[in-house]
């Protein structure tokens, strides 16, 4: 029933996408097919069997799950109400914007992120800065950081050698993507632990990314995430974020992203 619908909407979806095409004249099944294809969203995908990929549009700016001065002194109030209010709600309207324009609106979040490569940039700088803020919230809370434990803690210590060496690398990510971007730890598809880092609002569910895996942990590291109390010290702002990684959200993504990869 499910991988019928999933068919069912690839195809509705690349019937959309090739009719939006200004300057086509006639539509040929192959263009579809070949769309339908390559775009990194078959219906095997697992990604598309994730929670959060049941999004679709309308896609809603969710609630902070936590007030604006809650994780004060690391991230201070101003900057989490400017990122929140300001931010992330005006990517969460362009987003939205840009699917009604481009024809999307049957498409789910991560069939979208799928065939990024091929939809035009407002799809893809605004559907990242929708979902990567969106995470960025959940994998932050109060009263939080330290280390994670279970299979995550044991995962992480046989992926990388230990979680220190874990917490270099991704600093490491941070600290030299240049410019704007987003350093994360995710899954990929044989279900191991990877960390790497986007340009912009790029993530790893895109079909652009150099590796591509489901995202459980995501640092912003965009001036506007740190600059009012960090100014141009990005690493201090990186040594802060330690202390308030919801490592119990993590580990729940963590558990997922492995109960997916499995299936495939
Ligand atoms: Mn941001």
């Amino acid at each position: 029933m499910k991988t019928s619908y999933l068919i069912f909407s690839t195809v509705i979806l690349s019937i959309l996408l090739i009719s939006f095409k200004p300057n086509t004249g006639s539509i040929k099944e192959n263009d579809a097919a070949s769309i339908t294809k390559s775009s990194g969203s078959s219906p095997e995908d697992p990604f598309l069997t994730l929670a959060d990929n049941s999004m679709k549009y309308p896609f809603v700016q969710e609630k902070l799950p936590y007030g604006y001065d809650a994780l004060e002194p690391y991230i201070d109030k101003q900057t989490m109400e400017i990122h929140y209010s300001k931010h992330h709600a005006a990517y969460t309207e362009n987003f939205n914007t840009a699917v009604e324009a481009n024809n999307l609106k049957d498409a789910s979040l991560f069939e979208i992120f799928g065939m990024i490569s091929k939809l035009p940039a407002a799809v893809r700088n605004h559907g990242g800065g929708y979902y990567n803020h969106l995470l960025f919230w959940q994998v932050m809370a109060p009263n939080a950081g330290g280390q994670p434990t279970g299979k995550l803690a044991e995962d992480i210590a046989t992926d990388f050698e230990s979680f220190e060496r874990f917490k270099e690398k991704f600093t490491d990510a941070a600290k030299t993507q240049f410019g704007s971007g987003w350093a994360w730890l995710s899954v990929n598809s044989d279900g191991k632990l990877f960390v790497s880092k986007t340009s912009n609002q790029d993530n790893p569910l895109m079909d652009v990314a150099e590796v591509k895996g489901i995202p459980i942990l995501c640092l912003d590291v965009w001036e506007h995430a740190y600059y009012l109390k960090y100014q141009n010290k990005r690493p201090d702002y990186i040594a802060a974020f330690w202390n308030v990684i919801n490592w119990k959200e993590v580990e729940r993504r963590y558990t997922e992203a492995l109960n997916v990869t499995m299936k495939k």
